[in-house]
């Protein structure tokens, strides 16, 4: 059974300065690392003021960096034939991959911080495209760095703040991603052992949820089929979304219940809402089923949350429907996609001694199906940015 390794951090650090001194001639002063997200409930949730629970993924994107004497920010990847070189201002109109990184630069600059020019080279182990939140854990990445060579804290909670805004900003205004915020607030604030509890109301906040998993694996299934938050499809359920409270007279969803949601006129709008507002109650059943250790209600729950994707939000894909399908014919106790949809991945809890045939399954099913191969990958809740 083949699954997507993290790689050991230390070892791709060091591995990561080399390459960095190779291109650049000199060595990096600062690694910032950032994972990946795996999301167990709670999808499209978090900007409509409501509540999710990801998980911080071991697979996680590094960034080296060393400051310039100018002002100009020069970004490579490993993964990316491309790179780009601007100056600091020209980094809030980066384009492709680049604007996710030099966009961070940008952002804290607008900040206030007083960000110098950077040579960046980063390097990832979390699958892109795949739904998985390569972005934020870019975006993060990178910020960790900017953070390292300004000498802030990563452990104080104003500079984690920072971080988060200026992900956010990079990816909604020089990206043009209209996401929500939580791929940012777990790539910095996750931590081992734990799932976070992402409240984005008014007053919200995080928590972390202790994962006592007990024998089982956070199973992730990457279908492959690409998915792109800056296409029409994620704009468009916002735009329902907003749509739906303004009908209600309400500023967002969060403050929603059914009853009124079952009268809107406008029937697609209607089954938005619909997903938003059960998904909000789901995540809270969710952690509850979760502390009590009841498998089978967390598997109840998630069947839910993935019809409701299917059925009334409309982003999953016939990919995800068979990967989420077979994982539980193969025994999974609980599965559903992940993420913003149209592709990318899907999440299944399942018992260690199953994951093998679970894997199996799937793979033989994507064979049927003329589905590409999917890449597997085992979620063990991990820690948010770092320096390495
Ligand atoms: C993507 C977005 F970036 C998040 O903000 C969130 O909306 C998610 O899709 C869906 O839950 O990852």
């Amino acid at each position: 059974m083949h699954l997507a390794e993290s790689g050991d951090p230390t070892a791709l650090s060091a591995a990561l300065r080399e390459r960095f001194a190779e291109r650049v001639g000199e060595p990096p002063t600062v690694v910032g690392r950032a994972p990946g997200r795996v999301n167990l409930i709670g999808e499209h949730t978090d900007y409509n003021a409501g509540l999710c629970l990801p998980v911080a993924l071991p697979h996680a994107t590094y960034a080296a960096a060393r400051a310039r004497a100018d002002d100009r920010v020069r970004v490579a990847s490993l993964q990316q034939d491309d790179g780009w070189e601007g100056t600091l201002d020209e980094a809030a109109s980066a384009p492709g991959w680049a604007g996710y990184a030099a966009g961070v630069l940008w952002a804290l600059r607008e900040a206030g911080h007083a960000v110098p020019g950077v040579d960046l080279v980063v390097d990832s182990r979390v699958p892109l495209g795949a739904g998985l939140s390569s972005s934020a854990a870019l975006e993060c990445a990178v910020g960790a760095a900017a953070a390292g060579l300004l000498g802030l804290d990563l452990a104080d909670e104003g500079v984690r703040e920072a971080l988060v805004a200026a992900g956010m900003r990079a990816e909604t205004e020089v990206v043009g991603a209209p996401t929500g915020g939580m791929d940012q607030t777990v790539a910095v604030r996750g931590e081992a052992g734990h799932a976070l509890l992402i409240d984005f109301g008014p007053g919200g906040g995080t928590t972390q949820v202790p994962l006592d998993l007990a024998g089982h694996t956070l199973l992730v299934t990457d279908t492959r089929v690409s998915h792109e938050l800056v296409d029409g499809g994620y704009a468009a359920r916002r735009a329902d979304c907003e749509a739906a409270a303004a009908a209600l007279g309400l500023d967002t969803l969060r403050e929603a219940t059914l009853e009124p949601v079952e009268t809107l006129d406008d029937e697609r709008v209607r089954r938005r809402a619909t997903h938003i507002v059960t998904e909000i109650a789901r995540v809270t059943a969710t952690v509850a089923a979760l502390e009590a250790g009841d498998w089978a209600e967390v598997g109840r729950l998630f069947d839910a949350s993935h019809a409701s994707m299917r059925d009334d939000f409309e982003i999953s894909c016939p990919e995800l429907d068979v990967a989420v399908a077979v994982a539980v014919e193969a025994g999974a106790v609980a599965a559903r996609m992940t993420g913003g949809g149209f592709g990318g991945s899907s999440v299944a809890v399942v018992a260690d001694e199953r994951v093998d045939a679970v894997v199996r399954a799937v793979d033989a099913a994507f064979v049927r199906e003329g589905f590409r191969s999917p890449v597997h990958l085992r979620a063990v809740p991990s820690d948010g940015a770092a320096l390495v």
